[in-house]
């Protein structure tokens, strides 16, 4: 056993010692049979923003702008290359690329290994630096060398975004639709003010279920035009309240399988204050660290909010694997909704 002890509130361990996948355990067969049942019309969604979205970096400093390259052909560019140039009896024309790509500059997946916190699970006193399931940074997670370490080089050997990807991520998904309740106006969604929403909206949510919160901020995003502001990514949109112990409560009580939204970060960020040394993100801490929930962030929900709205619906298949990419501790992704 890699623990003695494991955080208050957390499930470490009921999904077996050695698990990585938390949750998403619970999209089984009959959650992908769920969400089958809810494909009536045969339309599609895609649940991606283009992915050089937001544009800039002045939602993350620290995140930049996806920049395409091409592969060399000795001294020439392989992009539109006539291969008549190396043999004047061939007739195609060829062209490759390649993208440094921040995997949470734009619509993403947050792996188990994206955000960990200081636990004493070992009992000797002393907070040592952890993942979801008692996972230990530097030995199961460990971080490459310097900044351009290749993919086999050093990693997350555990809770790494490819474990995501083999279990193809799908089932029948539910729609909050916050922004029909909010509008684009900054409010922080604590419980009573969700299950006031949900109970208004008539939307069920039952152990398994992917869940996606429309805000409205990736609309907002998109009206920027690759040229955002700070103060208007700062002041739009619900954001959940990560500090309401009630609403984190409801995200354990729910069995929810992953939790999806169209904004930054799912709960505002920066946090209200909380009380002494405290988890900066207390959302992720609950989700990722506790509970190895997944979370989803930037995501393109609104043509799909709005054809769910305008049928009284909520519920939709949802198919959104991460690319299978070792070791990452992030991903972007093109997910797909079927009603
Ligand atoms: C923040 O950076 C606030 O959230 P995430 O890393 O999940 O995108």
């Amino acid at each position: 056993m890699r623990w003695k002890n494991r955080p208050e509130g957390s499930n470490w361990g009921d999904f077996g010692p050695d698990d990585e996948l938390g949750r998403l355990n619970l999209l089984t067969p009959d959650k992908v049979l769920q969400g089958v049942a809810e494909v009536h019309e045969g339309r599609s969604f895609c649940l991606s923003l283009p992915l050089d979205y937001p544009g800039g970096n002045a939602l993350n400093r620290l995140r930049h702008p996806p920049r395409r390259f091409t592969s060399g052909r000795g001294d020439k560019l392989n992009y539109n290359f006539a291969l008549n140039r190396i043999n004047p009896s061939f007739t195609d024309v060829v062209s490759d690329d390649a993208v440094l790509l921040f995997t949470q500059y734009s619509t993403q997946w947050d792996a188990l290994s994206h955000v960990g916190a200081l636990f004493d699970a070992d009992g000797d006193g002393e907070a040592e630096p952890l993942y979801y399931n008692g996972w230990r940074a530097g030995e199961d997670i460990q971080g490459p060398s310097g900044h351009e370490d290749a993919l086999e080089g050093v990693c997350a050997k555990r809770l790494g975004i490819e474990k995501m990807a083999e279990t193809a991520v799908s089932g029948r998904a539910v729609m909050i639709d916050l922004e029909k309740h909010c509008g684009h106006e900054r409010v922080l969604v604590d419980y009573a003010r969700l299950q006031q929403i949900l109970k208004l909206d008539g939307v069920v949510i039952e152990p398994g279920d992917m869940v996606c919160l429309y805000t409205g901020f990736a609309d907002v995003v998109l009206g920027m035009r690759k040229n955002p502001d700070a103060p208007t990514l700062e002041n739009s949109c619900a954001v959940l309240d990560g500090r309401d112990p009630l609403l984190l409560q409801w995200i354990t009580d729910s069995g929810l399988s992953v939790l999806i939204a169209d904004n930054y970060a799912v709960e505002a960020y920066p946090a209200r204050e909380g009380q002494g040394c405290c988890a900066a993100l207390p959302l992720h801490e609950h989700c990722l660290f506790k509970l190895g929930i997944h979370l989803g962030e930037l995501w393109y929900l609104s043509e799909l909010a709005s054809y769910l709205r305008a049928n009284g619906r909520s519920r939709f298949m949802l198919t959104a694997p991460p690319l299978r990419l070792p070791g990452a501790v992030g991903s972007p992704l093109t997910p797909v909704a079927l009603v």
